[in-house]
């Protein structure tokens, strides 16, 4: 074997195993999180992005996803740059909803797909190596279907209505319990219409880990209110 193929040889191990080793860390802050956070556009000004993300980082929250539904794709990676920096720099991951090329471009620590986002071996083929995938999932057949396809993480709701989904039809919480059975280790993120006032009957149904949108971003103080329900929720 010529020399250059040798040093082909070892950066290519060298590459890989650095994508291993960071996608294990990952994998590992993503199971101690318990509140996830999303920026989401429709209740944010482009001028919040970053004071948001350093918000939601100060409350202990330690996944935050960039959702800008419809806005047009220059803006929204703009914004996604933006997160993934203060992310990356103060140890939380960064999650891209709905862009796998773009997720891939920027070099997101994941993104986040609806039902109909493609199959999740596709959507990790173009997001690349590396990066963890997430699934809503709005029934139980849904949350096995995404454990088969080896999701890294999924949504599971809306458990009430919401304005941020609307006309979204509600799950409720009777099949909360089960569906994190059937997600094993697989971590089960409960969302849709969850607050102050819903979360302790959401806990009491069996969730482990809630994702909060319109709440948490409509605070005056979203730093403390985000405490506020992890401590909540580690108390559960
Ligand atoms: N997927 C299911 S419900 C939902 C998404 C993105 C929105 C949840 O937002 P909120 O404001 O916490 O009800």
């Amino acid at each position: 074997m010529s020399p250059r193929h040798v040093a082909a040889d070892c950066a290519f191990f060298l590459v890989a195993h650095v994508v291993l080793w960071q996608s294990s860390g990952m994998k590992k802050l993503l199971e101690s999180c318990h509140l996830y956070g999303i920026v989401d556009m429709g209740y944010t000004g482009p001028e919040q992005v970053e004071a948001r993300t350093h918000a939601l980082i100060d409350g202990g929250v330690r996944i935050i996803q960039l959702r800008a539904k419809g806005r047009e794709l220059p803006l929204v990676k703009a914004w996604a740059v933006a997160m993934q920096a203060i992310c990356r720099e103060r140890g939380a991951i960064f999650v891209l909803n709905d862009y796998p090329e773009m997720a891939a471009e920027i070099g997101a620590d994941a993104v986040h797909v609806g039902q109909d986002g493609g199959s999740l071996a596709d959507v990790r083929k173009i997001a690349g190596p590396g990066v963890l995938v997430g699934r809503s999932t709005h029934s139980l057949e849904q949350v096995r279907e995404a454990k088969r396809e080896g999701a890294d993480y999924i949504g599971f709701g809306p458990l009430y209505p919401t304005g941020t989904k609307p006309g979204r039809p509600s799950i409720g919480l009777a099949d909360i319990a089960a569906a994190q059975e059937a997600a094993g280790d697989m971590p089960l993120f409960c969302i849709g219409g969850i607050n102050g006032t819903t979360l302790p009957e959401v806990l009491k149904a069996g969730a482990r880990r809630v994702v909060i949108v319109s709440w948490l971003l409509q605070q005056a103080d979203i730093t403390r209110a985000a405490q506020s329900v992890i401590s909540r929720m580690e108390q559960a």
